[in-house]
């Protein structure tokens, strides 16, 4: 009675705060499934669906999981409150991908004196005790953003433009992992030659229509750029947009245009030369976080950090099979 009484508060709440997350189907009693709450960031791009799917094929009830996902709508105050929820509802695991790095202590406090472990997925948390979470699972941002630079470097060597490159640098949601490490590796390449300038740093909140807007502004009182670095795949299709209507060429000849996630529309435009370098961010976090939530309820320590594998594309290593292999 008591947890009917506790799930109908929680359901007035959040119904009350407009952050409806979802409500387990079964009570604890009856159930077997490791139930898990999953706070998720929203569904902002292609990366992000195909990361949904992922954790819903893996901690589906079929491999034995009660699944609760909440969708923030990239809002950490929403994130807050499921999170707050799954505690009420007290399930035995929770999976945050966090929107921004800073502000998790009093949740993740609250998390562990509830004894729930939580697991971070993708972006990190920047907290001074890091056991306030078990494990994280994602990308290493900077290595691959480092080697995004090597190759731009290389490749304007070889055309012989290597002085008075003006890039424009459209910006995923600030202060979020994958941003902060995106922008340092290219600010750092930035400082290391000295005929590259960043002409300007557009937010485009890793979402098409925001990177639309904001570029077709700029290139209306600006002259077109001679490289764009997108943060992400989506940002990027809104740059191409922008530039189609301005009629300023890209790809081969023209404007240099650098992506990551490197989802199949993106590989697909590499493939035909219009985007110059897709950068993977692989979103497939399903099996590992099921493993790592699987080796906890064995009473196993699992690994603190496991990352992801990633590779470049260019047009010059794409082919249809590959193209065809790709799950996202
Ligand atoms: C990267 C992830 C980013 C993707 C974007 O791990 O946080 O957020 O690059 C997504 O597509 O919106």
């Amino acid at each position: 009675m008591k947890r009917l009484a506790l799930v109908i508060c929680a359901l007035m709440l959040s119904f009350l705060s407009g952050c409806m997350p979802y409500v387990r189907q079964t009570p604890e009693e009856e159930t077997t499934l490791i139930t898990v709450g999953f706070s998720q960031v929203g569904a902002e791009s292609d990366w992000r669906v195909a990361n949904t799917e992922s954790m819903r094929e893996s901690l589906s009830e079929e491999n034995g999981f009660e699944l609760l996902y909440d969708n923030a709508r990239q809002k950490q105050e929403n994130q807050f409150k499921a999170i707050r929820t799954f505690i009420q509802q007290d399930v035995d695991y929770i999976v945050l991908a966090p929107v921004t790095e800073t502000g998790w202590e009093s949740v993740l406090e609250e998390a562990r004196a509830a004894g729930i472990p939580v697991i971070i997925v993708d972006r990190q948390v920047e907290v001074d005790d890091p056991s306030l979470y078990t494990s994280w699972v994602g990308s290493n941002f900077r290595k691959t953003a480092d080697a995004a630079i090597e190759w731009l470097s290389g490749q304007l060597k070889a055309d012989g433009r290597e002085d008075a490159v003006q890039i424009l640098h459209l910006q995923g949601t600030p202060g979020s992992t994958a941003q902060l490490q995106r922008s340092a590796a290219l600010e750092a390449g930035v400082a290391a030659h000295a005929g590259w300038t960043i002409a300007a740093q557009l937010n485009g909140d890793f979402t098409q229509a925001k990177a639309y807007e904001e570029t077709i502004a700029y290139l209306r009182s600006n002259p077109a750029p001679d490289v764009v670095y997108c943060e992400n795949d989506n940002m990027c299709f809104g740059v191409m947009q922008a530039l189609d209507e301005r009629g300023v060429a890209y790809g081969d000849g023209g404007v240099t245009l650098i992506s990551f996630d490197a989802g199949r529309t993106a590989l697909s435009y590499c493939k035909d030369g219009k985007i110059g370098l897709c950068a993977e961010c692989n979103p497939l976090h399903g099996p590992r976080v099921r493993a790592l939530i699987e080796q906890l309820a064995r009473g196993e320590t699992p690994e603190k950090l496991s990352y992801m594998p990633e590779a470049l594309f260019t047009a010059g290593t794409l082919t249809a099979e590959l193209l065809e292999s790709r799950v996202y």
